[in-house]
């Protein structure tokens, strides 16, 4: 079975190729940037630019929507973590936390699925912490800051323990349940 993935983002593609590979499902990267609608659910973002996507590809097809919820500061920067990136960067983050003793944080990501005839979605979590400092070279986006429940690297430092319990494996993990159910 091949599916798409519609993604401007490399990085993301590489992951969910490695996790799909492994569980014997071939996906193909469409190359694509879409204007997302601005909202506070990952969902409704994700739901949107899956039906925009397939209108165009007509072809089976996922995107996804990620973001990083940081508890300290009620959840931001959320849906806007592209943005936050762009602006203020993993720097910011960190100076917004300087003072803060609750550093928790939960990366999500909404993966939606169409194929013409359904439109479907599903979610990802990953519990941890933000660092102190950024740390480790690998990754991308906000993974030299994030420390996942359990482990003391930053997905930075240890892309083989993100690939394995990453918000994104765990939304391709259920994507895959439902694709070969
Ligand atoms: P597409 O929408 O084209 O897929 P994007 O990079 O804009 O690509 P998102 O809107 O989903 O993707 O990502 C929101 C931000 O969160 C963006 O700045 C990413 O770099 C960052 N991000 C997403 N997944 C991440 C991950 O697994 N680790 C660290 N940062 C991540």
């Amino acid at each position: 079975m091949v599916i798409y993935f519609a993604t401007s983002n490399e990085h993301k593609f590489k992951e969910a190729n490695e996790i799909l590979s492994a569980k014997g499902i071939s996906v193909e990267h469409f190359n694509f940037k879409h204007n997302e609608i601005r909202s506070d659910s990952l969902e409704e973002i994700a739901m949107e630019a899956v039906d925009t996507t397939f209108a165009q590809l007509k072809k089976p097809v996922f995107v996804e929507d990620t973001g990083l919820f940081i508890d300290a500061l009620n959840g931001f920067p959320g849906t806007y973590s592209a943005w936050a990136l762009k602006k203020i960067g993993s720097d910011g983050i960190l100076k917004l936390l300087k003072s803060a003793s609750n550093r928790a944080a939960t990366f999500k990501t909404c993966i939606a699925f169409a194929n013409g005839k359904i439109t479907k979605t599903f979610l990802g979590e990953c519990k941890g912490a933000i660092a102190t400092k950024k740390r480790g070279k690998s990754g991308f986006g906000y993974d030299p800051i994030f420390t996942p429940k359990g482990y003391k690297k930053t997905f930075a430092e240890d892309l083989e323990i993100k690939v394995k319990v990453s918000h994104r494996f765990a939304a391709l993990q259920k994507l895959t349940e439902f694709l070969k159910a």
